[in-house]
């Protein structure tokens, strides 16, 4: 039974193709830097917002109508399988990704939760054995129930954090039972309204106790997924405490807790915190924890989690300048962790929308190999700062200088001859490399 009947499988056509359900630039046999495009990019669904999400938002009902939207919740659960593999077909990717709410209804008791998980989980196993398709990740969705109205893993409720733990090893279980290549951990309600209420030093020990029990547990089950945190500096709570990579990352070395993460980096979480996404991206490679991307993109007149699909060309670029310099996202991969407007409500949208994505990330894959092979910013960098490859910045790279040897140096060396950082001539090469492939 087909789900979407009025949309064709979609093939790379070129450039010059008019199609509307054909890619213009992604042709995943095609060689660039080296890979083949579809090893590159490693496309994931996002169940939860192209399956379950229905436009809603803060003022307004439902308005996107699905097939499966009239049937009874597992029933339902069953159907948007079948949706989810048979667009994944259509739109030719390998991977998809979700949270144990987005696949199963939530039962009256934990056991029965569980038990509606393991009839889905089966479906899905089978559905992926047979099409070949693979879990880039799953979750667990520890934010939508009412129970964590104070936090999860930082709740100040013991038994809700004991709860949160019985999710957490089944979510790991799944993962285990779907071979996903990645477990996240994206901490919704992990934050405070209030230091009025709250005791931060045990929110955060306890968080992180939390994330030690799954490493731990991981382990005991033969698990073998890359864990990764996913950053957030708002929404829903005030305050979170995976505020970016940055605070991300100096909470997992407090914690001695790095060897086993890597990070998610979503690009409209990036402008939420006030960096550019290549920020955060760059930030986590420097680390070494670059490890997965939720792709999307921000609405700068809107100023919240706008979650659209990514068309920008600039930030797509220089977000695959930095997978491309970090040698690839490993096991991670490019997520759509983005939902239609809430005016592309037909299932059609769902379509356009990834084919959209999807050639904005294999055009910016194609620009960013183009700016490391013709050596653009690298040869700016290299020249700006030749001055620690010779003399006294040499001495100071190599940890041979005091302040008293660099005062002496300094003394001496006047006036201090500074160049221009060509910015807008650096610019105008981006763009031509951008609007060159
Ligand atoms: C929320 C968000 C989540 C995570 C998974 O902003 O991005 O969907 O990706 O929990
Ligand atoms: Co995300």
């Amino acid at each position: 039974m087909s789900m979407f009947n009025n949309v064709p499988n979609i093939a790379y056509e070129g450039k010059q193709s008019k199609n509307p359900y054909a890619f213009k630039h992604y042709n995943p046999k095609e060689i660039v830097f080296g890979k083949t495009m579809e090893e590159h990019l490693r496309f994931s669904i996002a169940y939860w917002h192209t399956f379950v999400g229905a436009g809603t938002d803060p003022f307004g009902a439902a308005v996107a109508i699905r097939s499966w939207d009239s049937l009874s919740p597992l029933d339902k659960a069953k159907a948007r399988v079948e949706a989810i593999f048979e667009a994944m077909e259509k739109l030719n990717l390998q991977f998809y990704c979700f949270h144990d709410a987005d696949i199963a209804p939530e039962g009256a008791t934990l056991a029965e939760t569980n038990k509606n998980l393991d009839v889905i989980v089966a479906m899905l196993k089978d559905y992926m054995k047979s099409s070949g398709k693979r879990l880039l990740w799953n979750t667990v969705n520890l934010f939508t129930n009412p129970r964590y109205v104070h936090g999860a893993g930082t709740t100040c409720n013991a038994d809700v954090f004991a709860y949160s733990a019985a999710t957490i090893k089944k979510g790991l279980e799944v993962g285990k039972e779907l071979g996903a290549d990645n477990y996240v951990f994206w901490g919704g309600r992990e934050g405070y309204e209030s230091l009025l209420n709250t005791d931060m030093g045990l929110e955060l020990d306890n968080l992180a106790r939390l994330l030690r029990m799954a490493v731990d547990y991981a382990k005991e089950i033969g698990f073998d997924a890359q864990f990764l945190i996913e950053p957030k500096p708002k929404e829903p709570m005030k305050q979170q405490y995976d505020f970016d990579s940055a605070t991300t990352i100096s909470f997992l070395q407090k914690y001695d807790l790095t060897q086993y993460f890597k990070l998610n980096i979503e690009a409209n979480h990036a402008t939420l915190a006030g960096h550019t996404f290549e920020h955060e991206l760059r930030l986590a490679r420097l680390n070494g924890m670059l490890g997965s991307i939720d792709a999307n993109q921000g609405d700068l007149l809107l100023g919240w989690d706008t979650d659209e699909f990514p068309t920008d060309l600039y930030t797509t670029t220089l977000a695959m300048y930095e997978v491309l310099k970090n040698g690839g996202l490993g096991r991670g991969g490019i997520n759509f962790d983005a939902k239609v407007r809430r005016s592309s409500f037909e299932d059609e949208d769902l379509f356009f929308a990834h084919i959209a994505g999807i050639d904005t990330y294999a055009r910016g894959l194609k620009s960013a190999a183009k700016l490391i092979e013709d050596r653009i910013l690298d040869d700016y960098v290299d020249n700006r700062y030749r001055s620690f490859r010779e003399g006294v910045g040499a001495e100071i790279v190599l940890g041979k200088s005091t302040l008293k040897s660099l005062e002496a140096y300094a003394l001496q060396n006047n006036p201090i001859k500074l160049e221009s950082g060509r910015l807008e001539q650096i610019k105008a090469r981006l763009n031509e490399a951008i609007f060159s492939v």
